[in-house]
């Protein structure tokens, strides 16, 4: 393969390359790591930045729907948009947007549109360290755009904030005013809230959901990275493609103020350092599956289960050996 070949692709915005490099990227194979990493080394000299907007909602709440509408929108005013699935329960379900592609029919045929499905991996930590570098690679390939929709299973929610610089949670209408077991930590990383399906017989109980959630979010702690009025809940549907240009400019309006007082910077300079420390954290755990090690760790926790040495003393040992084996 030739890096140098496929970075000027990528760069030059050819979507096949960057659907070939994203592949290479989720690539486990260590040649591929090494070809991914000289690939992103190369690309990251462009500094070409994306708004990265993080979107989760449960099944059926209308992200698939949304994304298309709010994809559509965003191409006809000019800008060039990414999709990118982060579902690290994909393995099972045969990935979120892959089975959504023919939901997401307009879009995908959109040529300045680019959707890329979910990979099957069941690791999260392999998914975020994919995810981040896809995010890498449209961004070198001039989108203005980035979606990373997550289904919110587990941590995801998590993986897809710390690559994102805005995060919309989509809900649906509820049917009585309780609030609809969102947890808390999903509230805390919420930037807006957009209450869908505001349309037809369900409008009144998503102007009641909105109001709902309008109230929780005052409740929150505030947060330094939020001007007046932020976080905030909004009413849209994306099926009537209502209130989506409404919310685009809120979330430019976010995003600009951000920009302004520095926040965004800081907030990428934080997500480095965080996936930094990530890297070596599961760098490190890696390590404790090679064959080597384990054979090494099964000869010490005998030692252990026999009482010549205390779990304590073994474990430093294993930890001095993890050098040499
Ligand atoms: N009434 C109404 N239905 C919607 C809206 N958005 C999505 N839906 C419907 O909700 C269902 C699930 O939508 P989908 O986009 O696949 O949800 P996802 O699982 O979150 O991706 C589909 O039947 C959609 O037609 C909306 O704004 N209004
Ligand atoms: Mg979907």
């Amino acid at each position: 393969m030739d890096i140098a070949e496929l970075s000027t692709k990528i760069l030059n915005r050819d979507r096949r390359a960057l659907a070939r490099a994203i592949t290479l990227v989720e690539s486990q194979r260590a040649d591929h790591r090494v070809l991914a990493g000289e690939l992103l080394s190369m690309l990251a000299t462009q500094r070409r930045q994306a708004l990265r907007i993080g979107l989760s909602g449960t099944p059926g709440v209308g992200k698939s729907t949304f994304i298309e509408s709010f994809g559509l929108m965003l191409t006809a005013q000019g800008l060039r948009v990414a999709v990118l699935a982060v579902d690290p329960s994909s393995a099972r379900s045969g990935g979120s947007i892959l089975g959504d592609k023919t939901r997401m029919e307009r879009l995908s045929r959109d040529p300045n549109a680019f959707i890329r499905p979910s990979p099957s991996q069941t690791h999260l930590g392999g998914v975020a360290r994919r995810s981040r570098e896809a995010v890498a690679l449209c961004e070198a390939a001039d989108y203005d755009v980035v979606l990373i929709e997550t289904v919110g299973v587990g941590q995801s929610e998590t993986v897809v904030s710390e690559i994102s610089d805005l995060f919309l949670l989509l809900l649906a209408p509820a049917g009585g005013d309780e609030l609809q077991g969102v947890k808390r930590g999903i509230m805390e990383i919420a930037d807006v809230i957009l209450i869908n399906k505001a349309d037809g017989e369900l409008k009144s109980a998503a102007s009641r959901t909105c109001a709902d959630y309008s109230g929780a979010l005052r409740l929150l702690r505030k947060r330094p990275q939020d001007p007046e009025g932020f976080p905030k809940a909004m009413m849209v549907s994306a099926l009537e493609d209502k209130g989506l240009a409404l919310a685009w400019e809120e979330l430019q309006s976010l995003n600009g103020w951000r920009r302004e007082q520095g926040h965004w910077v800081q907030r990428r300079e934080d997500q480095a350092r965080y996936w930094f420390a990530q890297e070596v954290r599961q760098a490190l755990l890696a390590r404790l599956d090679s064959p080597q090690v384990r054979h090494q760790m099964d000869a010490l926790a005998e030692t252990v289960a026999s009482g010549q040495l205390s779990a304590t003393a073994a474990a430093q040992q294993m930890l001095a050996d993890l050098d040499t084996v």
